[in-house]
């Protein structure tokens, strides 16, 4: 196979500044290089590559978008183009930089006190340190305004009772972003560093999808942490919502990156498989599903751009940003089975990264807010009527 060619059927490449396009090549050839060729064996082993976390951290990619504490600095459009070169990689690579970003490092910034952000982003920036973010549980995930996890104010800290689960890079954190809510019934944020007694981790195995990624089991059993541990600066369900923007934001644009692997993977597969005296490709059905796939990628990567432009003018609303990353999924788990399908039995090994992608989009499908959940949002957006209050 060739190597990737680039997909811009509409030239949107003449809509990134000089800065942007060399901040995505810069992260493309870095993936190519250093990550494509371990991605199987990782695959395989159902481990995530963590050598290549402080190789992140050098290559800018963690807390991208903040100024100081070693951060970037960079437009969003810039962060955009990085999640996608990283999701066209294997969404695990994604999911590992934007739970750092987005998840870990954007609410300690946001919400968290000076000596918090001093203590933490900048060995977060560099990789030293890595976080996860713990707000779904075993019993509330679409709703988590409804957790049960406890922090109960007790002498000089807090004690944390509870279980979160489905988290990302849970057991290998240094520092663990959870969600709990105190006894006035409001949800805080608080820093559990790993180590602490009463905080232990369980990875979860058996997964057919993001196996390129850890996924863990945290439990907090009367786990006492210091006071100055809670996030100061905000209180509520908005806390943690606020932070699943930014995610939201780089999956949007990361789904993009691996629609268009499958895209391009499908499409050179087309060109020289010979059925029937001729190229698969040149049988209408299979144009048929080709050209579906681009027209779709083209509209997803003209959505994000659009979005990325809006939050860099600070204009963004949330549910701008739930319509991006329901439809940007959508078009890429369909074009991955699409892809699939046109590679016939070779769709189904791992010689190809399709099946990887398609496996992968499935949870990106369901992470981060459900593509129904998505839709309710618009939805409510919209009509102004709330699908999810009882009324
Ligand atoms: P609702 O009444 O809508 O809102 C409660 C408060 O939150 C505010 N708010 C937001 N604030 C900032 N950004 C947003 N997007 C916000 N959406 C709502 C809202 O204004 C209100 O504030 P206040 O001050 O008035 O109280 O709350 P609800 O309980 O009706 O829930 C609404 C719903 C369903 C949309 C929400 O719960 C939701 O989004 N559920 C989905 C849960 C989810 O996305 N979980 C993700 C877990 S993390 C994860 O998956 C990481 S994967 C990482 C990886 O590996 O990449
Ligand atoms: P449920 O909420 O039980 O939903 C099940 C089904 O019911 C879905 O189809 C949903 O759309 C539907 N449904 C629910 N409510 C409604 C409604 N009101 N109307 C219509 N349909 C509805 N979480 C974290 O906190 N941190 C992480 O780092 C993290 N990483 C993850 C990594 C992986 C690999 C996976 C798979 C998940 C991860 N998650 C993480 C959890 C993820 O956010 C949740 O799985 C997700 O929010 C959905 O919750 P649930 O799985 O409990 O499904």
């Amino acid at each position: 196979m060739e190597k990737f060619r680039g997909v811009d059927y509409y030239g949107i490449e003449g809509l990134l500044s000089e800065e942007e396009r060399m901040i995505r090549d810069a992260v493309r050839d870095w993936v190519e290089a250093e990550f494509l060729p371990l991605v199987t064996e990782h695959h395989r082993a159902g481990t995530f590559p963590v050598s290549l976390i402080p190789k992140l951290g050098e290559l800018g990619v963690f807390g991208a978008t903040l100024k100081g504490y070693g951060c970037a600095g960079l437009s969003n459009v810039a962060y955009g183009l990085i999640m996608q070169e990283l999701e066209r990689g294997d969404s695990g690579l994604r999911s590992a930089a934007s739970v750092q970003s987005g998840l870990v490092m954007y609410p300690i910034y946001s919400y968290g006190s000076d000596a918090q952000k001093d203590r933490w982003l900048p060995k977060l920036a560099t990789g030293e340190k890595v976080g996860c973010f713990g707000l779904t549980e075993p019993d509330h995930g679409s709703d988590p305004g409804a957790m049960k996890t406890r922090a109960r104010r007790a002498g000089d800290g807090y004690v944390l009772n509870g279980t979160k689960l489905w988290i990302t890079n849970g057991s290998i954190a240094d520092v663990a972003v959870v969600w709990a809510k105190e006894d006035d019934g409001e949800i805080y944020g608080f820093l559990v560093e790993k180590g602490t007694p009463g905080f232990g981790t369980l990875d979860i195995h058996g997964k057919f999808s993001m196996r390129a990624s850890i996924t863990s089991e945290l439990s907090f059993q009367d786990c006492k942490i210091p006071l100055e541990n809670k996030l100061p600066n905000v209180k509520g369900l908005r806390g943690p919502l606020g932070c699943l923007n930014q995610a939201r934001y780089g999956i949007a644009w990361g789904a993009v990156g691996a629609a268009m692997a499958c895209y391009d993977w499908a499409l050179q597969y087309a060109q020289q498989r010979i059925q029937f005296g001729k190229p698969i490709g040149a049988f209408q059905l299979v144009q048929q599903k080709l050209v579906w796939m681009i027209t779709e990628i083209t509209k997803a990567q003209l959505l994000v751009l659009q979005l990325g432009r809006l939050k860099d003018l600070g204009a963004l609303r949330p549910q701008q940003v739930s319509m991006a990353k329901m439809n940007n999924v959508q078009i890429a788990l369909d074009t991955a089975r699409l892809a699939r399908d046109i590679m016939g039995a070779a769709g189904i090994v791992d010689e190809h990264p399709v099946i990887r992608h398609m496996l992968n989009l499935e949870t990106v499908n369901t992470y981060e807010g459900t593509h129904d959940i998505h839709t309710l949002i618009v939805g409510r957006d919209i009509t102004g009527l709330d699908a999810f209050s009882a009324g």
